[in-house]
């Protein structure tokens, strides 16, 4: 029996969907989703199954004109997923078209893939009028020589079979590059950490998500079956600090305790999740930070 197996970069603007779309292929979430914009911040892998093809998704963090050292070392992550990949599929939002960030994708793009198969995701459809996406298909593809289109919603799974067989299809023969029950590559410690910023950046406001952190420090087996886990929230500044534990420490109660229901029911078992937040005026600077989040640190120079 030959299998097929391989390496899928979804890449595209910030919240364009990719998350979503990674979660739905895999059946579960894996990567993150909020309705800010750089909310994944590294490359996230996810193991997709169909038929006998192995689909490893990578999600990326989105791309987009970045201005800070962070921002640098996100968008090179994502650019170097997808010259990594066998297959990329740039995700566009149907609602907003064709953008000034869309136009400056497709200058880089042919450039970072080659030869290789690059399919267009028009997600969101569930926002739009069909006739709107007839339009948008043919001036994309005048654009750049897209092998394929989809019209997908990532949110509602429209169109997500199509694009899955069709990825399962291109994919190189190859034998499967995880075990069969696998479905992340990305260590627990790391899965906790981005929960718990989940839930930060869903409840904190303007730039506040965008300059924190999150690490997780200790995990402690237990012999209940049950775990301990220790995360630091680093943020810049003492007045982010008073607000992540808002009064009384009700903001981190509840941002505790979503990030440990949410554990919790990813992993099987009961967790005990304890949080501290550190003022770390230059975390944005540090080279361990960066090897925390999985991102490479010099990508952010220059
Ligand atoms: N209506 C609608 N909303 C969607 C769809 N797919 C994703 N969204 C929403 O779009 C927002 C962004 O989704 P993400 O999956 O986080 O987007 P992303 O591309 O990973 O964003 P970054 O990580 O910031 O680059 C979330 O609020 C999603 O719920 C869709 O098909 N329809
Ligand atoms: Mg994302």
């Amino acid at each position: 029996m030959t299998t097929r197996a391989g390496f899928v970069a979804l890449i595209g603007e910030p919240n364009a969907g990719k998350s979503t779309l990674t979660n739905q292929m895999v059946g579960a979430k894996v990567s993150i989703v909020t309705h800010k914009v750089q909310t994944t911040r590294a490359r996230i892998r996810g193991v997709a199954i169909e038929g006998d093809a192995q689909i490893v998704l990578v999600d990326t963090p989105g791309l987009f004109k970045p201005r800070r050292r962070l921002d640098r070392a996100m968008v090179a992550a994502a650019w170097s997923g997808a010259s990594d990949a066998d297959i990329v599929v740039l995700l566009i939002e149907a609602h907003r078209g064709i953008t000034e960030g869309v136009e400056a994708i497709l200058e880089n793009l042919g450039e970072v893939v080659g030869k290789r198969p690059v399919a267009l995701a028009i997600n969101k459809i569930d926002r739009v009028e069909a006739p709107r996406l007839l339009a948008l298909t043919q001036q994309m593809n005048e654009k750049f020589p897209f092998t394929e289109t989809f019209l997908i919603s990532a949110e509602k799974g429209h169109g997500v079979n199509a694009l899955r067989k069709w990825l399962a299809a291109e994919l190189p023969e190859s034998p499967w590059l995880y075990p069969e029950d696998q479905i992340a590559d990305l260590p627990l410690r790391m899965i906790a950490s981005e929960m718990t910023r989940e839930k930060l950046t869903l409840r904190l406001h303007q730039e506040l998500p965008y300059q924190l952190t999150v690490e997780t420090e200790h995990w402690e087996e237990r012999d209940d079956g049950s775990a301990r886990i220790d995360q630091i929230i680093y943020v810049v500044r003492d007045g982010h600090k008073g607000i992540v534990l808002g009064n009384k420490g009700e903001t981190i109660k509840a941002i505790s305790k979503a990030a440990r229901e949410e554990l919790e029911e990813f992993l099987g078992r009961r967790i005990h999740l304890f949080m501290q937040v550190k003022v770390r005026e230059k975390w944005l600077d540090e080279a361990e930070r960066y090897s925390e989040m999985g991102l490479d640190f010099k990508d952010g120079n220059g």
